[in-house]
Parts: structure tokens; C-alpha cells; sequence
């Protein structure tokens, strides 16, 4: 079982759901009339994505892109990224909110930003449900944020450790025993 691999649940369903709809009232006011795109940073994102958009009472579109960071471990990314998968929407003149499940280095919501800036959108601001911000290693702007989380490796809700867990409703800390670096 899945759940028995983990050692604390760092937030839970409840938790998360009540956090999500005001995120999602937050979003709804403040791009009232903007038709926003709604960008999902695969595949972490898809979790919060899908539950966000529920909360969210105005018009607005989404779209994916596939980011990987590589010659990282298990646990840590290396801060080299590039676009396995891109957008499918012409962003040019669109309100964009990037949505991210974690942000953690920053290193890969940076090269996000970099990356849709020259598509010259009409604006570009972030949504992470996750900040562990203790781990910044670069400044990254984020507009609404779910919960600042400690240093500690997440899974569930989206989160993987080795493409497992994604699954589970809550977010929470594995054991050390299953944790290899
Ligand atoms: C996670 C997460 C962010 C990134 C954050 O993605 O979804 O995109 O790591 O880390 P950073 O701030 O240190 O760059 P991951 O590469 O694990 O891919 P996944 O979403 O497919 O699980
Ligand atoms: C990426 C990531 N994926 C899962 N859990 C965490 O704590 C993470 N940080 N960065």
C-alpha cells in the first residue's frame, strides 16, 4: 500500500480543498472580464490543475507544457531544463498564469517565465500551490500561493517520488526507509 510508505501527512485532503477554493475565488476576481490561459506544468501540476479550475466561476482556458529537468537524482533537479512538450495556445497578448504543483530551487518556474516572456503574453503570473521557499536558489515571482511548506521531500497530490504516489489525496513526507538519494 502506497499510504503505508509515508511518515507524516504534511496537509491534508480537507486541508487542500479549502485552500484550492480560495485560490480559485482569488483568481476568479481578479481576472473577472480576462479570459485567462491557464498554463500546467506536466506532470505534477494535473492534480491541482484539475481541482483549481473547479474553483475557478469565470471564463478561462488551459494548456499544458512538459518540462524536464535532467542529470538530477531522484529527489534533486540538476537546474537544466528544457521543453519536452510546449503549449498548443499562440500566448501572444494573453493573460497567463503558469500553474505549478512545487516550487522548490525555482530553477525550473524561472526558465518557465524566461521561456513564455518572449511569446510576449499581456501578462504572466504564477500559481504554485507549494513554496518551499528555504531551498530558493533563484528569485522567482509567485502571485498566489497554496502553502510554504518546510524542507522536507513531498509526496501525494500530484507529487512523485520516482513516478509513484502522485495519487494519494494529501500531501505528506515518505519514510526514510523507501528514500534513496
Ligand atoms: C517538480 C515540480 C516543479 C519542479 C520544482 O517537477 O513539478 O516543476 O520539480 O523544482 P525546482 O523549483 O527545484 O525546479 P519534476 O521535475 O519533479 O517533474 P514532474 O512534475 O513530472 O514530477
Ligand atoms: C520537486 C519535488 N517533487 C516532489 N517532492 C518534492 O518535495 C519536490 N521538490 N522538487
Amino acid at each position: 500500500m502506497l499510504k503505508e510508505d509515508v511518515a507524516e501527512v504534511l496537509i491534508t485532503e480537507k486541508e487542500l480543498q479549502a485552500r484550492i477554493a480560495e485560490l480559485g475565488k482569488a483568481i476568479s476576481a481578479n481576472y473577472e472580464g480576462k479570459d485567462p490561459l491557464l498554463v500546467c506544468v506536466l506532470r505534477g501540476a494535473v492534480v491541482f490543475l484539475s481541482d483549481l479550475i473547479r474553483q475557478i466561476t469565470i471564463p478561462h482556458e488551459i494548456d499544458f507544457m512538459a518540462v524536464s529537468s535532467y542529470g538530477g537524482t531522484r529527489t534533486e533537479s540538476s537546474g537544466i531544463v528544457r521543453i519536452l512538450m510546449d503549449l498548443t495556445t499562440n500566448i501572444q497578448g494573453r493573460e497567463v498564469l503558469i500553474v505549478e504543483d512545487i516550487v522548490d530551487t525555482g530553477l525550473t518556474l524561472a526558465y518557465i517565465i524566461e521561456n513564455l516572456k518572449t511569446r510576449r503574453p499581456a501578462s504572466l503570473r504564477t500559481c504554485a500551490l507549494l513554496n518551499k521557499q528555504e531551498r530558493r536558489q533563484v528569485d522567482v515571482p509567485l502571485d498566489y500561493v497554496g502553502f510554504v511548506i518546510p524542507n522536507k521531500f513531498v509526496i501525494g497530490y500530484g507529487l512523485d517520488y520516482d513516478e509513484k504516489y502522485r495519487n494519494l489525496p494529501f500531501v505528506g513526507v515518505l519514510k526514510p526507509e523507501v528514500y534513496i538519494e
